[in-house]
C-alpha cells in the first residue's frame, strides 16, 4: 500500500486533506502536528514534528518512508507576518529546506508537494487578471516573499537535483473550521455571536473592495490529491475558482443570511499595511493537467460557514442556535454592505 505524509495537519486544511484522501486514494496516511497543538484523525498516525528542528525532520522520514508528501506546514498569516517576520521566514523558507533536504537524503523519490499562496503574486496589473503561473511575482507582504521563496527552491531542487517536487500557489481557500483570523470566517463568528446576543450588532470589517479569489476547502484538497497524482515534477498550478470576488459581496451575503440587525465599521486594526485591489486565478494549467473544476458554490461555502459558527457559539454559550435564527438558516435583514461604512 502507498503511504501519504501530511505535515502541518492541525491546521485548516489537514482534516478536509485527509478526508479526502481515504477517500479517493487508500492510502496510508501519516501526519505531523506541532507538540503543543491537539490533532487527531481516524485512521492516521499522528506524530509531533517541528520542522525547524532538521534532525527531528530528517528522522522521521526516514522512519516513515512515505511515497507521497503534502507539506502544509507553515506560518501561514499574512497579518501575523507583518508581525513576527522572522517566525514567518523561518518556518516557510528554513522549515520547508529542512523537508526538501531531508527528503534528498532518502535513498528513494518521494513525490512532494508544496503548498504556496495566491499572495506569491502580489500587485497584480489589471491586464494580468485572471493570473497565471508565468505571471511576474510582485510579492507585497512578508508571507508572499516567503511562499514566493519557498515555490523557488523547490523548483531548484527539482532541476537541480532531479526531485519529484510539485507546487502549487493556492487561492483563498475557505469553509467550515477555519481560524477567524481570515476574512470569512471572521465575519461569520461576529455574525454568529451578534445573533446570539454576544457582542453589539456591529460588523467590524477592514478593505471591503478587494476581490479575491474564493474556493471552498473541500474543492482545493481534491486538486492537491490530484495533483499529487498527476501533476509534473517542476511545475507549478494554480488552484482556485477562475472568479474574483469583493470582500464586500460575501459581507453582503452573510450579512443577508444573518437573522440579526447588523451594522457595519471600519476597523483601522484590520487594514493591512498594503492591500492589493484584485487577485484573480487563471486555473487552465490546473484543469488540463488532471479536469479539475469547482464543485461547491461560493454561497453554500459561506452558509456551511455561518452555520459551523452558530454551532460552536451555541456550543460555546451552552445555548440553542435555533432560537436566534428559527426559519434555520436565512435571515431577514440584507443590509447593503458599503451603505453604513
Ligand atoms: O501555527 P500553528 O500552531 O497553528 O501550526 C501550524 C503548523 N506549523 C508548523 N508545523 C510544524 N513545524 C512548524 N515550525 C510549524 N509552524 C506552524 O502548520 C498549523 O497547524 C499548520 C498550518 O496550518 P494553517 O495555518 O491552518 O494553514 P492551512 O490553512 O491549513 O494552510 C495550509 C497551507 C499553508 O502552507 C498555507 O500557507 C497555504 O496552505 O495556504
Amino acid at each position: 500500500m502507498k503511504k501519504a505524509l501530511v505535515i502541518g495537519a492541525a491546521g485548516f486544511v489537514g482534516s478536509y486533506l485527509i478526508d479526502r484522501i481515504q477517500a479517493d486514494c487508500g492510502w496510508q496516511v501519516d501526519a505531523t502536528k506541532m507538540a503543543g497543538e491537539n490533532f487527531s484523525h481516524r485512521g492516521t498516525a499522528v506524530w509531533d514534528l517541528d520542522i525547524l528542528d532538521r534532525g527531528a525532520v530528517t528522522e522521521l522520514l526516514d522512519k516513515l518512508r512515505p511515497d507521497y508528501i503534502f507539506h502544509l506546514a507553515a506560518q501561514s498569516s499574512v497579518a501575523l507576518s507583518w508581525k513576527e517576520p522572522d517566525l514567518t521566514v523561518d518556518v516557510n523558507i528554513r522549515g520547508t529546506l529542512h523537508v526538501l533536504d531531508a527528503v534528498r537524503g532518502l535513498d528513494y523519490k518521494p513525490r512532494v508537494l508544496l503548498i504556496g499562496s495566491c499572495e506569491e503574486y502580489g500587485r497584480v496589473r489589471p491586464e494580468e487578471v485572471p493570473v497565471s503561473e508565468e505571471t511576474l511575482l510582485r510579492p507585497g507582504n512578508l508571507y508572499a516573499v516567503t511562499k514566493a521563496c519557498q515555490n523557488m527552491i523547490g523548483k531548484i531542487y527539482a532541476d537541480a537535483y532531479g526531485m519529484d517536487i510539485v507546487s502549487v500557489r493556492s487561492f483563498n481557500h475557505v469553509g467550515p473550521n477555519q481560524t477567524p483570523v481570515f476574512v470569512v470566517a471572521d465575519f461569520c463568528r461576529q455574525a454568529a455571536e451578534i445573533e446570539a446576543g454576544r457582542r453589539e450588532p456591529v460588523m467590524r470589517v477592514g478593505n471591503l473592495s478587494a476581490r479575491r479569489d474564493f474556493t471552498d476547502v473541500r474543492d482545493v484538497v481534491r486538486a492537491y490529491v490530484l495533483l499529487m497524482e498527476h501533476g509534473q515534477a517542476g511545475e507549478t498550478y494554480n488552484v482556485g475558482s477562475g472568479e474574483a470576488v469583493a470582500i464586500a459581496e460575501i459581507l453582503e451575503k452573510i450579512v443577508s443570511l444573518s437573522a440579526a440587525e447588523i451594522r457595519v465599521e471600519v476597523d483601522p486594526a484590520k487594514l493591512r499595511p498594503i492591500d492589493i485591489p484584485v487577485i484573480e486565478a487563471d486555473v487552465a494549467k490546473l484543469k488540463a493537467c488532471c479536469g479539475w473544476k469547482r464543485e461547491i458554490p461560493l454561497e453554500t461555502t459561506i452558509r456551511e460557514t455561518l452555520e459551523y459558527w452558530r454551532r460552536r457559539i451555541a456550543e460555546e454559550s451552552g445555548s440553542d442556535p435555533s432560537r436566534s435564527d428559527p426559519s434555520g438558516s436565512v435571515g431577514k435583514n440584507a443590509l447593503i454592505c458599503g451603505k453604513n461604512v
